[in-house]
């Protein structure tokens, strides 16, 4: 028998057979044995886990609930890996049913929001609330029924209301097709909801996947879609509609015969787009694309120079980058300047196939726009109008009053870019990968030609132009020799937003220098004459890249250790330190001395991330300063932060800190219909005479994240407001309640409450995270029903915190608070961003799992109950 020592691990599969084995036996112990069993499920699931059995994994689970089919703690851990593996639609209805069996599971309920979250992306209630796009779509649709299209196919549904308004006027047959699972069974279900059940046939499917007549038995005369996003193409339009050009659609009307019949030939709408661009100078996009500054916390950054954000648009970009990112240019922070006029970019006939198919092998076209002031070149942007037909058109500009965003190109060249009024900005505008691309290849100023090439050193080559021919010339000498820089490196934008962040740097370099000053003199003169002092150990246990510990590790005996995991942040931390002159031993990363445990560290699960690295620096040795992540970038606190938090207290010398040492929320009660209009359908009226609302509303959740609240459009009704504070080096506070009472300043309708941090790094030095130059983003709750206040009202807010998530419920003056199931209570999570649903729901896993009853039955909860 192996004995404790020799053992490697507890062989929790074998204990789970054997639990298996005899609770099937003796029912009767299930009681007894329940905790004991779920602890042994859950650690032998985590090492399948590791392992990658998947398969083994999940049947695991399903045996566990033969056993226990009501154990809501198993039914949410096994959403949990449902979601971890990208099965969202599968784990949200695990995370619903879990809430069900228990309906204060703070957890399961955590879980699920994040869910509804990824499911379902916010910009539906936009869409849906934006009255008059759902007008104009309608009205074209009507109008092609009406004219004779009698067959159509809704192309991406999404909640079914083209489709519909494709029955209402009149259409004989319709169909529609949706690619998320979830969206899918939204639709079913509000298509029925709305007497039309039967009358719509709708598909699980990718429009790419589909055939007549397999899939529908004829080709449609009209094809409705609104598969656009802000960067017109990112939603695959391009290929969906030259797809079913070929193989969904009846032919195109012919030119020459204007008078067939709209029932036998084929039509699209959109009928086509326009899309128009603009140069622009813009600091908020400057300052989360390009590093500006050239020294922080005493650390000269002029290493940073390659240093560029996921975001290119230029040729030799790789798979890693995105073409583009959006902003909502009217409520950019800091504003913006047009450099140039808007000019059109692009003309695309959706109703012609030859134009569709020919996009991405069209030559690029090339722009001499007039620049019209002076300023910085930060980003090209571009937004479209959609025609609907000859008459309706929606448009996408920063003019507009619109939900849409507009798609942002930043210019990332290694030196700055000024424009002058007078110039002339030569751009190229191309289609690669069905994606719309806007590069700025030169500037023309006085007939001279600098070229922007990222790729050449700094601006090159003047020569006198005279001709189109010679600027043409020019052109083409200044395109060759693209040789990629040499030092460049990828961050992610709210990275180089930080490196920006100077005051946040200075802060920190400044509180840890006087926390490191104090310990060294509390220890006195040590050693002998010329012995090396001990040194003082920092560690940071920052998520993404951080610059923190080269900042500490430049003061003499310190080392300084980095849990930078990635290679490229490595990299660039070395070339930093090189280049700073710091002692090659003052600094060192944290998980290549963890060893093993951490080689997997990134597909751990985000829970387990972060715990595992506290750890003493060595067996006699104790940290004088742990640096913790406190705050996400989305605006949300960091994840089993208070464990953390004691842990690492656990870890220091005497007298050592954590940073920050104490957190300070505070938020301000505000009326906005901007968060009402992204959080749910609002109003009680029919959308389009749909009903809709109630299906969509359910993906709900009670905290945005990711705003600017400097620009969010609200009326104050109240100061900022301390709403609680964390102390990481006293308290291990994971379960506390408060009230906070608030006194109003203005009347109005209390919908939401934004919330930020102010991070104590010690007595007198703090941070905020919501400031001019933070890279933090912020959140807010949002109130399911609003609260009407007068000037002066007290307004009650009951905090509770349980272990991840808070919880507040807003009430009126000095009502008693009894009824936990308030509809104002909502929590704080950690979520996501929305991001695209994938539509990877056809695996053999997937289908395996829908097909056991208790899965589609608990799905269908989550959508339609
Ligand atoms: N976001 C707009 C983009 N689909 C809209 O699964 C504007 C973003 C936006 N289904 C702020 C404001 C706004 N076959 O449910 C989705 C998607 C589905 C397909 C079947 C296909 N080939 C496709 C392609 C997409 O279509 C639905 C709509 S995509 C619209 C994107 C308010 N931020």
């Amino acid at each position: 028998m192996p004995n404790a020592t020799t053992r490697p691990k507890r062989d929790y599969g074998t204990a789970f057979v054997h639990y298996l084995l005899a609770l099937n036996l003796a029912p009767g112990l299930k009681d007894y044995a329940r905790e004991s069993f779920r602890v042994t499920l859950f650690k032998w699931t985590e090492e399948l886990d590791s392992l990658g059995r998947v398969q083994d994994l999940f049947d695991c689970y399903e045996q566990a609930l033969e056993l226990f089919p009501v154990d809501e703690v198993i039914v949410n851990s096994m959403g949990e890996h449902l979601f971890r593996m990208g099965f969202r639609d599968e784990a949200a209805g695990h995370f619903h049913k879990a809430l069900k069996l228990r309906p204060d599971f703070a957890e399961a309920k955590e879980n699920f929001y994040r869910a509804a979250n990824w499911l379902v992306e916010r910009w539906h209630f936009l869409m849906l609330n934006d009255r008059r796009r759902n007008q104009k779509y309608r009205q074209a649709i009507q109008k092609a029924v009406e004219s004779g299209c009698s067959t159509v196919l809704d192309i991406g549904t999404g909640t079914g209301i083209l489709g519909m308004c494709a029955k209402q006027a009149g259409a004989a047959r319709v169909y529609a097709c949706e690619l998320s699972k979830t969206m899918y069974e939204l639709a079913c279900e509000v298509v029925s909801a709305n007497g039309m059940n039967g009358t719509i046939k709708i598909l699980h499917k990718k429009s790419l996947e589909m055939e007549v007549p397999k899939d529908i038995p004829e080709r449609v005369s009209l094809v409705v879609t609104e598969t656009v996003d802000a960067g017109l193409f990112g939603e695959g339009i391009v290929e969906s509609l030259t797809h079913a050009w070929k193989h969904l659609l009846l032919p195109p009307q012919n030119p020459q015969d204007p008078y067939s019949s709209p029932a036998l030939t084929g039509r699209v709408i959109p009928a086509g787009a326009t899309v128009f661009g603009m140069a622009l100078e813009c600091s908020e996009i400057r300052r989360h694309h390009r590093v500006c500054v050239l020294e922080a916390g005493g650390l000269s950054l002029c290493a940073m120079g390659g240093v560029h954000s996921p975001v290119s648009c230029s040729l030799d970009a790789d798979d890693s980058t995105e073409p583009y990112t959006t902003e909502r240019l009217s409520q950019v922070p800091g504003g913006y300047a047009a450099l140039t006029e808007p000019f059109r970019a692009l003309d695309i006939d959706f109703n012609s196939v030859q134009e569709l198919e020919g996009l991405c092998s069209r030559e690029g076209s090339r722009f001499r726009l007039p620049v019209t002031r002076d300023g910085m070149l930060d980003a090209l942007a571009m937004w479209f109008e959609l025609h609907l037909d000859k008459e309706t058109s929606l448009s996408t500009g920063p003019q507009e009053d619109t939900c849409w965003e507009q798609a942002i190109y930043p210019v990332q060249h290694l030196s700055e870019c000024s424009l002058k009024a007078g110039d002339e900005l030569l751009v190229e505008v191309s289609c690669k990968d069905s994606c719309l691309r806007i590069h700025a290849i030169a500037v023309v100023r006085d007939g001279l030609v600098t070229s922007l090439d990222d790729s050449a050193s700094g601006p090159v080559c003047g020569q006198t132009l005279g001709t189109e021919a010679e600027l043409c010339s020019a052109l083409a000498s200044l395109q060759t020799g693209r040789s990629g820089s040499q030092h460049a490196c990828v961050l992610e934008s709210s990275e180089i937003a930080m490196i920006n962040n100077v005051q946040y740097h200075e802060s920190y370099s400044r509180a840890l220098e006087k926390l490191l000053r104090a310990l060294r003199a509390s220890r006195g003169p040590q050693g002998g004459e010329g012995a090396e002092p001990n040194p003082l150990y920092v560690l940071d246990v920052s998520e993404g890249f951080s610059a923190l510990p080269l900042m500490v590790g430049r003061q003499a005996s310190v080392k300084a250790y980095s849990s930078v995991e990635k290679q490229r942040h490595q990299t660039l931390l070395r070339r930093l330190a090189k280049e700073n002159g710091l002692r090659p031993d003052s600094l060192e990363f944290w998980l290549c001395r963890a060893g093993e445990d951490n080689r997997d560290a990134a597909s751990a699960a985000p829970s387990d991330s972060g715990t595992t690295m506290l750890q003493r620096p060595s067996s006699e040795q104790l940290w004088s300063a742990i640096v913790l992540d406190c705050v996400e970038i989305c605006g949300l606190l960091r994840q089993k932060l208070m464990e953390k938090a004691t842990l690492a207290r656990c870890l220091l010398e005497d007298g050592g800190r954590i940073f920050p040492e104490r957190i300070v929320m505070y938020g301000q009660l505000v009326e906005s219909d901007a968060l009402l209009q992204e959080s749910a359908v609002q109003g009680r009226e029919l959308t389009l005479g749909f009903d809709i609302a109630p299906f969509i509303n359910q993906f709900t959740v009670p905290v945005h994240v990711f705003l600017d609240l400097s620009t969010l459009c609200c009326k104050h009704l109240s100061e900022p407001t301390e709403l609680f504070v964390l102390d990481l080096m006293n308290s291990s506070a994971n379960h506390t309640s408060q009230e906070v009472k608030v006194c109003t300043t203005s009347a109005g309708r209390l919908t939401a409450i934004p919330f930020w941090y102010q991070l104590h790094l010690d007595e007198e030095i703090s941070i905020s995270t919501f400031s001019a130059c933070s890279h933090w983003k912020q959140a807010a709750v949002v109130l399911q029903q609003p609260v009407e206040v007068s000037a002066g009202e007290v307004v009650c807010l009951s905090i509770k915190v349980h272990k991840n998530s808070l919880s507040i419920t807003a009430r009126k003056g000095e009502e008693p608070t009894t009824d936990p199931t308030h509809p104002n209570k909502f929590m704080f999570l950690s979520m996501r961003n929305s991001h695209s649903n994938d539509g990877q729901f056809q695996s053999v896993l997937t289908q395996k799992i829908s097909s056991s009853e208790g899965m589609t039955q608990s799905t269908e909860q989550v959508v339609f109950k």
